[in-house]
């Protein structure tokens, strides 16, 4: 799968940096028991794009300082999406084959592999964070998680329901928002920015979340699978909650191009350089997987 926005060697450099980093922090296959490793690094190091990641580090960026002091934690925050990811496709969730234009952890290894990969990415990501050394940013991650739970738990629940605007609403802010958010607070934490600094980097992530999330439901209805590397069409075929399905194509889209709008002004405060920023804001609507 391709990178498709603004700029795309540097961000290819980027995600290099992220992989390469990710791939010293994962147990390598040769360690017992390998197969545990090797679904662990098949899932976290597959061709994903890397937004979460990526945002952490701009924002230390924009918050002024070096984006290694954010590495690590963008690894971990990328290390629990990975996990994320295989929960979500497993047979008692999604039930999804494909991932990243790949078989799903599940399909690649067994369903037991697959749900110990995912406990032990957590475990690691977890690891990875306390070794920063600052609590904020753990409890940040942690709570992220929480509302990761909630919003999925809210989305099965409603699998098939009359779905109400506020039950959307909440599902998308926490299931997709809050780990984008967190992303985003996180790296303007460890740049040791300023309180108003990192609500302004959390209401950017919130903003870009929804808009994000959105931007994935219409992908599912209008998307190519030869982009997305996910199915097309499983949302309505299982009646899932999305904004499509509530308020029809266009004025999902017409949300999505407002919701980045209000990220891109939350932009003005920061002392560094914001323009990764832009560009992430308008790619998180525009892309095309
Ligand atoms: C405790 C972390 C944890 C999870 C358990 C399964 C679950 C609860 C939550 C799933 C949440 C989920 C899958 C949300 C969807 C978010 C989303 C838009 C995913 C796709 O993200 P992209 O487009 O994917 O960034 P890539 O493949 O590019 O990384």
């Amino acid at each position: 799968m391709t990178v498709v926005y603004a700029g795309v060697e540097k961000w290819r450099k980027i995600s290099d940096r992220i992989d390469a980093r990710m791939s010293e922090l994962l147990p390598p296959e040769s360690e017992v028991p390998g197969a545990l490793h090797a679904a662990m690094r098949y899932a976290a190091l597959s061709p994903g794009k890397r937004v979460r990641p990526m945002l952490c580090l701009a924002f230390a960026t924009a918050c002024g300082a070096d984006d290694k002091v954010a590495l690590d934690a963008a690894c971990a925050i990328e290390m629990v999406h990975a996990f994320s990811l295989i929960h979500d496709d497993l047979p008692a969730i999604d039930n999804d084959d494909l991932r990243r234009g790949r078989p799903t952890c599940h399909k690649q290894f067994t369903e037991a592999i697959a749900i110990l990969a995912g406990d032990a990415l957590f475990a690691l990501s977890g690891e990875i964070m306390l070794s920063t050394g600052n609590v904020e940013a753990c409890k940040i991650l942690a709570a992220a998680v929480r509302r990761l739970v909630q919003g999925e738990m809210l989305d099965v629940l409603s699998e098939g329901q009359e779905i109400n605007p506020e039950t959307l609403r909440f599902i998308h802010v926490n299931k997709t928002g809050a780990l984008i958010a967190a992303s985003c607070a996180i790296g303007a934490l460890l740049a040791d920015a300023p309180p108003e600094l990192v609500a302004k980097a959390t209401e950017y992530g919130e903003a870009i979340g929804l808009a994000f999330q959105i931007a994935d439901d219409v992908l599912n209805v209008e998307g190519d699978p030869s982009q997305t590397g996910k199915s097309v069409g499983s949302d309505a075929e299982r009646k899932k909650a999305t904004y499509p399905a509530l308020y029809g194509l266009a004025d999902a889209k017409a949300k999505a191009l407002e919701l980045a709008a209000e990220a891109e002004d939350c932009l003005t405060v920061f002392p560094g350089d914001v323009e990764p920023l832009r560009a992430l804001a308008r790619f998180s609507i525009e892309r095309l997987h």
